[in-house]
């Protein structure tokens, strides 16, 4: 098992990544017949890590573990578990520089946006260092004259985490906080393309004092025997899942058994429309920010740009010219401003989408090739007249990718940006004020942003409607997601 010098040469702090998985406070360098699984930068290729690759045996004795942790750590004063939290946060700051070469090397997206990552995820653990100090039951009149209702929230017990390679440190981070800062214990299972970013919060975890067995984290290539595994033990309470919906509704069938309590964070298909009213310039950084942040691999990145009729070439040129200076590339160099995609399904789905909407009359006007940064590049792209019929509008194409719709009326809008299974984001631009309440109201979805194309933050509580999950994630809302709610009734009073 090893972390290749490539890699270890760039860390200050090279101790921060151990080529293993967290056990009950053990890091499992190897696994029972020695299995194992190369972790790639998809930047050019090379190998950076051969892991253990950890199973159902593992997750099984790392839920055992965490069961035994979670009601000890329950038991702590919230100020304590407040504090621990804390200084993870303050450790993740520390280190962030190391953190976000890792998520460049295993993920690929440029250093700056990867410490951008980064700090977003500490900023959870500071959210819920704080709200966790706030969980706060209730005290309602019973409606028998000697009874009173005391309404309690504990927490959930041991959860199991899922999560993607788009994000691989602030997707874990926006999980593991409410659920440590309510008074849960962990079983985290990173994507098999990024697991590194996960092992180093792991450390961080260990050197931030958390108990051994508190948070665990399983490294291993096969996602749907961990997840089975997960959803077949009944010590695991709850599961929080960010990835594919095929994926969520698996999860769904296979909890299903034990009645499994779920936060599914899953796909989406974001509209973002510009409204003739709309300022043209502002709408046109906020939709290339949307767009292309993280090569468009991010469930809430503009998926369909609707653009008003009045404006639409206006639009359409002032987009594409900007979209033309974007630079795809090695994510260490300056200057550049997109990553590859992660693997080749990714790019196979990106060129299908493109050329399945050439196929049925779509206009290219900017990028529609791979790019020659490398293997995994494809340039930002912007196509005009595409139309409802075309994958494009119909599914999450995850990549630099940017379909130009042409509408007329608020009407045909809201129903043509609804016309979908997903529900997660969705984006406008307008400036008259009852168009801004008539269409933030009508749009069937759980986030909206008006006249801005960045939405998410620690405060706000993330999550979809539809299709694109159950749940919801940041905020004082999303402490509940890892409470139970109970009722003590107190009779003679
Ligand atoms: O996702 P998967 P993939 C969308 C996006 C992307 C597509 C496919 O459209 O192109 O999904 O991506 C684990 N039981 N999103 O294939 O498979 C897997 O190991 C339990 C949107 O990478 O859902 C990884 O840890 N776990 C999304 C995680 O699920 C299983 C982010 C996500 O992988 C499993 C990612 C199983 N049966 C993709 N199968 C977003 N919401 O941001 C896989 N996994």
């Amino acid at each position: 098992m090893a972390i290749s010098d490539a890699l270890l040469s760039r860390l200050a702090d090279p101790d921060l990544l151990p080529a293993a998985g967290l056990v009950d406070g053990r890091w499992i360098e190897q696994v029972p017949g020695g299995a194992t699984f190369a972790v790639t930068n998809p930047a050019n290729g090379e190998e950076i890590a051969t892991l253990p690759d950890m199973g159902a045996a593992e997750t099984a004795e790392a839920i055992g573990a965490a069961y035994r942790a979670q009601k000890a750590w329950a038991a702590r004063t919230a100020k304590e578990r407040s504090a621990a939290l804390r200084k993870l946060h303050d450790l993740i700051l520390a280190h962030v520089d190391d953190l976000g070469t890792i998520l460049t090397m295993e993920m690929g997206k440029p250093f700056g946006e990867a410490k951008g990552e980064v700090r977003y995820g500490a900023a959870y653990l500071e959210w819920f260092a704080e709200e966790a100090r706030r969980v706060q039951g209730d005290v309602l009149p019973g409606q028998q004259g000697d009874k009173r209702v005391l309404v309690l929230k504990q927490p959930i017990g041991v959860v199991g985490m899922i999560t993607p390679w788009n994000f691989p440190s602030a997707m874990l981070a926006r999980k593991m906080a409410p659920a440590l800062g309510v008074g849960c214990a962990v079983v985290a299972k990173p994507a098999e393309q990024t697991p590194l970013s996960a092992i180093a919060l792991a450390r961080l975890c260990e050197r931030a004092g958390l108990p051994a067995g508190l948070f665990n984290l399983i490294v291993g290539m096969d996602g749907p025997a961990i997840g089975k595994a997960m959803c077949a033990d009944t010590r695991l309470r709850k599961l929080s899942f960010t990835g594919s919906t095929e994926v969520g509704r698996i999860l769904m069938r296979q909890g299903a058994d034990h009645i499994l309590k779920l936060s599914l964070e899953l796909g989406g298909n974001a509209p973002f429309i510009v409204f003739d009213d709309a300022d043209l310039d502002a709408a046109a950084k906020g939709a290339i920010l949307s767009k292309y942040r993280n090569a468009g691999q991010t469930c809430v990145c503009a998926n369909r740009i609707y653009v008003q009729d009045g404006i639409y070439d206006a639009f359409a040129d002032k987009f594409a010219e900007a979209a033309r200076t974007l630079r795809p590339g090695d994510g260490f160099v300056d200057g550049v401003d997109m990553g590859p995609l992660i693997d080749a399904d990714g790019l196979a789905k990106v060129e299908d989408h493109v050329a399945d909407a050439l196929s049925k009359g779509a206009e290219l006007v900017a990028g529609g090739s791979r790019s020659n940064a490398g293997a995994l590049f494809y340039e930002p792209t912007v196509l005009r007249n595409v139309t409802a019929d075309m994958k494009l509008a119909r599914e999450e194409t995850f990549g630099p990718v940017a379909p130009l719709f042409r509408f007329e009326t608020v009407e045909e809008v809201i129903e043509q940006a609804n016309a979908t299974d997903y529900g997660l984001a969705a984006y406008f631009y307008a400036r008259d004020l009852s168009c801004v309440w008539r269409v933030a109201e009508a749009l069937e979805y759980g986030m909206i942003g008006v006249n801005t194309g960045i939405i998410s933050n620690e405060g706000a509580p993330f999550g979809g409607v539809k299709q694109s999950g159950l749940g919801r994630e940041g905020s004082r809302y999303g402490a509940d997601d890892y409470l139970e709610m109970k009722y003590v009734c107190l009779g003679g009073v």
